[in-house]
C-alpha cells in the first residue's frame, strides 16, 4: 500500500487558507501522544538484529537519531478525506495540474509509452498519479522519513504496528538502496519521492527504469514512471479495460450502495437488482463491479466502479482519491 502525501501536502496548503479556527480546533481535540514503550523498543531493535543481520548498535544509533515529531502527530489524526467530492475534486483538478500533467507527459513521453508496453498501464493513467501525488515532483513532502515512521510506529497506538513494520521496510530499504537512513525526506507519513511509495512499496515495486542500476524514486522520473506502472501490474490492472462508468441518474442506484472498497458482486447481478444501464454497455456481465456515490452540493452522483477502478484504490484506498485519479486522467488523454 502506499499512502498519500504530497496530495496531502496540498491539501495542508489548502487548507492553510481557511479560517484560523480550524487549526485551533484540530489542536485542542487531539490528545498528547503516549511516550514510547521500551518493550517494544526493544522488540524492534531485537527483531532487526535477529531477523535481518543488523548490527545492534547501529539500530541503535538510527533510533537515537530519529525524533518526535508533534505536527506529524497531528497530521495523521485529521480526517482530510472526510470531505464530501463536491469539495474534494477541485483541490485535484486544477488548469495549473492539468497544464504541468500535459508538459510531463511531452517530456516524458517515450518513458511513458515504454511503460504502457512493458506493464501494460496507460500514459494518461502514471501522469495522473504522479501529479495527484506530487504536482510532478514538487511536492514530495519535507518530513524526515526516520522521523514520520519512528513518531508513528511508536507513539500513535491506533497505527503503530503498521508504521513500525515500515520502519523496518525502511532500515532494510535503506540498507539495500545504500541511502542514508536519517536524511531522506517524504510525507508525514513516509511517503517517498515522485510517486510517494512508502518503505515497503519501495522495495516490493520500484524498479530501474533507467538501466542505470539505481533503483531511484525521489530523483529520476523514469524510474519513478516505470516504478508506478509496475505497481500497477502488480495490483491488478487490467490493459484496455474501463475504471468506471458514469450512471444516469436513477431512483434504483442509490439502494445499490454499499461500504467498503471492494468489487464483490458480478455486473449482472448488480442489474438483476435494479442498476441501470444502456443496453449497449459493451461490459463483460460476468466482471466484478460496485456501485459507488460521489456526494455533490445538491445530491449524489453514481458511478459504476470496475477492476481498474478497484487497482488505483490499491494505490489509496479511498473512492474520492479513485475518481479524482480516473477524472483528471480523462482530462490528460483529452487534452494530449
Ligand atoms: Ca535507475
Amino acid at each position: 500500500m502506499i499512502f498519500r502525501c504530497a496530495a496531502l501536502v496540498v491539501v495542508m496548503l489548502w487548507l492553510s487558507m481557511a479560517p484560523k479556527i480550524v487549526s485551533a480546533q484540530a489542536k485542542t481535540d487531539i490528545p498528547p501522544a503516549p511516550a514510547i514503550d521500551p518493550a517494544e523498543r526493544n522488540a524492534f531493535i531485537n527483531e532487526l538484529v535477529e531477523q535481518h543481520g543488523f548490527d545492534r548498535a547501529e539500530v541503535e544509533q538510527g533510533l537515537a537519531q530519529a525524533k518526535f515529531n508533534q505536527a506529524i502527530y497531528e497530521a495523521i489524526q485529521r480526517p482530510w478525506e472526510a470531505k464530501p467530492w463536491h469539495q474534494y475534486y477541485p483541490i485535484f483538478l486544477t488548469e495549473r495540474r492539468l497544464e504541468a500533467g500535459l508538459a510531463f507527459w511531452q517530456q516524458h513521453q517515450e518513458t511513458l509509452q515504454r511503460a504502457e508496453q512493458t506493464y501494460g498501464v496507460p500514459a494518461h493513467i502514471i501522469v495522473a498519479i504522479i501529479g495527484v501525488e506530487t504536482f510532478y515532483g514538487s511536492y514530495k513532502g519535507n518530513y524526515s522519513v526516520l522521523d514520520a515512521l519512528y513518531t508513528l510506529g511508536f507513539h500513535y497506538p491506533p497505527r503503530a504496528k503498521f508504521f513500525r513494520s515500515e520502519l523496518r521496510e525502511y532500515f532494510l530499504m535503506t540498507r539495500e538502496e545504500q541511502l542514508p537512513l536519517t536524511e531522506l525526506n517524504g510525507s508525514y507519513a513516509g511517503a517517498m519521492g515522485y510517486g510517494q511509495f512508502i518503505s515497503s512499496s519501495y522495495r516490493y515495486y520500484a524498479v530501474d527504469f533507467d538501466g542505470d542500476g539505481v533503483r531511484d524514486l525521489l530523483t529520476n522520473p523514469v524510474d519513478a514512471i516505470g516504478s508506478v506502472a509496475n505497481y500497477f501490474a502488480k495490483h491488478g490492472w487490467q490493459t484496455g479495460q474501463p475504471v468506471t462508468l458514469e450512471l444516469a441518474p436513477h431512483e434504483n442506484h442509490a439502494g445499490l450502495v454499499t461500504s467498503g472498497l471492494k468489487l464483490e458482486q458480478t455486473l449482472q447481478q448488480l442489474l438483476d437488482a435494479g442498476l441501470q444501464l444502456p443496453t449497449d454497455h459493451g461490459l463483460d456481465p460476468a466482471a466484478k463491479a460496485k456501485v459507488f456515490a460521489f456526494e455533490q452540493a445538491d445530491g449524489s452522483d453514481y458511478w459504476l466502479g470496475l477492476q481498474n477502478f478497484y487497482a488505483i484504490t490499491r494505490y489509496n484506498h479511498s473512492p474520492l482519491y479513485a475518481m479524482v485519479v480516473h477524472q483528471f486522467s480523462q482530462q490528460l488523454k483529452q487534452g494530449r
